[in-house]
């Protein structure tokens, strides 16, 4: 997988994709990224990127000229030009797990961050096939968003996670919140690990963890445990 980031601030990207699980992806070849700083592609001799909204109101908006010279750059280095071009924006559709499985099953995808107030609507016509938000909630760019994207689908694709079943045998894949989990010692703190887990009986386990599933799913995401009802218990 490869991905390459347009964006006005690059340095924000090393820290999380060279770091851990990403990191060792990239070491070992499975995942690569690439970013393109929007403010190199201005014929501005100023190097502006901004500019004020037509029609009047707050904030700045970036222009569609160093947008689409950069998306240029991208492009001709893409293999197959029709990559899905992901804009990161509130006014998107909300990422879902469903939308991160489609997403790895591509070989490259462009991410494009705004920031400011937003971007020049004609760039984004021109250029954009998958306008994506993270969330009801008003962050400053599209720049974390953008990783939280790549993290979500770097995890799917074959060879990152050591375990090759880890991602899809997942709670989240089955629908439901996942069961408390101990590890070593038996006891800290006062408590106990549940005398279950140490029983060695590997059906009770299984049944004893989905029963913690179904509960804390029942209490802190309703809205997931009727989906799963809906598509497992019928
Ligand atoms: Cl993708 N961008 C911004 N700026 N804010 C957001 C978002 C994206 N998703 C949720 N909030």
């Amino acid at each position: 997988m490869k991905y390459y980031v347009m964006t006005l601030f690059p340095e924000m990207f090393p820290g999380i994709l060279n770091t851990s699980i990403l990191g060792r992806a990239g070491e070992k070849g499975i995942i690569d990224w690439e970013t393109f700083n929007i403010r190199d592609f201005t014929l501005d001799k100023h190097k502006r990127v901004d500019d004020y909204p037509y029609g009047g109101g707050a904030g700045m908006l970036m222009q569609a000229e160093p947008v689409c010279r950069c998306y240029e750059a991208v492009r001709e280095k893409l293999a197959r030009k029709s990559a899905r071009v992901i804009f990161m924006t509130p006014q998107g559709r909300v990422f879902d797990q469903t939308m991160a499985r489609q997403f790895a099953e591509e070989e490259e995808l462009v991410f494009l961050c705004g920031h400011y107030e937003g971007i020049d609507e004609r760039a984004l016509e021109e250029i954009v096939t998958d306008p994506v938000s993270i969330g009801d909630y008003v962050l400053t760019g599209g720049e974390v968003p953008a990783m939280v994207v790549m993290d979500a689908v770097s995890r799917l694709v074959p060879g990152v996670l050591n375990n090759e079943d880890s991602s899809q045998n997942e709670s989240f894949s089955e629908g439901l919140l996942e069961h408390p989990q101990y590890t070593r010692p038996e006891e800290i703190l006062g408590k106990r690990v549940p005398e279950v887990l140490l029983s060695g009986h590997h059906a009770n386990i299984e049944k004893w963890r989905l029963e913690q599933s179904v509960e804390r799913t029942k209490k802190f995401r309703p809205d997931l445990y009727e989906k799963w009802q809906r598509n497992f218990s019928n």
